[in-house]
């Protein structure tokens, strides 16, 4: 049977995250993040891994746009470290940092590869983290100032710029569970965190469009559908729903937060509404939902929940026991953001992969081909059934440090020896290779 053709200017292209692939944590002028902090205490990163050297790409970029150049990718999303940019989360910018994303801008550029950046991955810097990080208000407007320094040096960037990268793990895994930096588990932090993230994002933006400068921005949602599981489930999997998703997209793209996130009942984040409430200040939510050009989704999975809010696995999981692989839920992702929020921006995935099998990782790689032919089938389906997608990026460009997991979990569609820094296309990066060639999505 015929592939299915993507249309004209469909970007297809790959992602990384600076603390995940950069290495050289204390080079030129780069200050400490949260990541570094969590990470030197042990017992927090399987294996003691560290965010040094990574995937050495802050020695190894332009080696890295080579291999994409080869691979014909049209797009690369990659994000900067603020405490590169300024090392303290404040004040003076450190040129040398500046310099590093000027010089991969430019020769994404001149390979013909689109740029896509991100702002903020997780990567806060420490001194802001010690007056309070996310939960405080602060760190919304000390994050905008960031921003704009950054637009102001890659003015000419092609590709959409995210604001904020998964402002709900940062809350929920960062401030609540405390499994990710800054390891922090408190259940009011995490919704501050939840709302201040949000606020940031909107100031950046503002900050975004004062800078005049070309270019679309939006902020990286991680979305998934959630199922009932068993009699009694509904109600839950609504709460739930508005946990995992809506209290996400409703500030953002309606300006209002949902009513039934917070509370006591099965699948709410238990917390008093009140707590939220009193953090919103007037003109909050009309900053958090300022017009976008773009909105971006991760997706890499689907969640079931039973009566009593509790987890409940539904598909199989990867090897990685959180994500339960269901492509069809990436086509009601896409299909369902365009029908309940008929304001939304045209999509982008910016996101979406699997693990390999092993901690060595393989260069063999067949269930990483079968999961992203069979996202992208779904993807190309969302299209031709009018959702406006302009972009699909694969989670990841290279094996990197999968945060807590360290370097056990290899996501990439390159190997990456971390003693040699070899890099060696997957199975899995040839394939798609081809199919960014092709522009179409293979039935088989
Ligand atoms: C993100 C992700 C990535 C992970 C990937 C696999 O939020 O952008 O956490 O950084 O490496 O999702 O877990």
């Amino acid at each position: 049977a015929e592939p299915m053709r993507l249309p004209d200017g469909f970007v297809l292209g790959a992602a990384t995250s600076a603390f995940q692939v950069e290495g050289s944590t204390t080079a030129d002028g780069r200050g400490t993040s949260i990541w570094d902090t969590f990470a030197a205490q042990p017992g927090n990163v399987r294996g003691g891994a560290t965010g040094d050297p990574a995937a050495d790409h802050y020695r190894h970029w332009a080696q890295d746009v080579d291999l994409m150049a080869d691979l014909g990718l049209d797009g690369y999303r990659f994000s900067v470290a603020w405490p590169r940019i300024q090392p303290t989360g404040s004040g003076a910018v450190n040129q040398a940092g500046v310099d590093f994303y000027r010089r991969l801008v430019d020769l994404l550029l001149e390979r013909g590869i689109e740029p896509a950046v991100t702002l903020y991955h997780w990567d806060l810097p420490q001194p802001l983290q010690d007056r309070g990080g996310w939960a405080a208000r602060d760190t919304a407007s000390r994050f905008a100032d960031y921003a704009a320094i950054v637009v102001d040096a890659l003015p000419d960037v092609t590709g959409p710029w995210l604001t904020i990268n998964e402002p709900k793990t940062t809350a929920y895994v960062g401030y609540g569970s405390g499994y990710h930096a800054p390891g922090v588990s408190d259940v009011d932090q995490m919704v501050a965190a939840v709302h201040h993230q949000l606020l940031g994002h909107g100031l950046a933006v503002q900050a975004f469009r004062a800078s005049g400068v070309a270019g679309r921005i939006g902020i990286a949602l991680n979305l998934q559908p959630v199922y009932a599981a068993g009699a009694g489930a509904d109600d839950a999997a609504v709460r739930a729903d508005a946990v995992e998703n809506r209290l996400f997209l409703d500030p953002v793209l309606v300006g209002a937060y949902p009513d039934d996130a917070l509370g006591d009942r099965p699948g709410q984040i238990p917390a008093d509404p009140a707590v939220l409430d009193a953090l919103v200040r007037e003109g909050d939510l009309a900053t958090i939902s300022a017009p976008l050009d773009v909105l971006a989704i991760q997706y890499y999975g689907v969640t079931g929940v039973d009566s009593g809010g509790q987890n409940v696995q539904l598909y199989p999981t990867s090897d990685a026991p959180w994500q339960q692989v269901h492509p069809e839920g990436l086509y009601e992702t896409l299909t369902r953001v365009r029908d309940d929020y008929p304001g939304a921006p045209p999509l982008v995935i910016t996101e979406n992969g699997i693990p390999d099998r092993t901690p060595e990782g393989t260069t063999d790689d067949p269930e990483r081909v079968a999961f992203l032919r069979a996202h992208l089938q779904q993807v190309a389906r969302a299209v031709d059934d009018g959702v406006d997608v302009r972009a699909y990026y694969a989670w990841s460009l290279l094996d990197n440090v999968e945060w807590a997991e360290g370097l056990d979990q290899r996501w990439g569609l390159v190997h990456v020896d971390f003693e040699s820094q070899e890099r060696t296309p997957k199975a899995s990066a040839r394939w798609y290779a081809d199919v960014v060639a092709q522009h179409a999505v293979p039935l088989a």
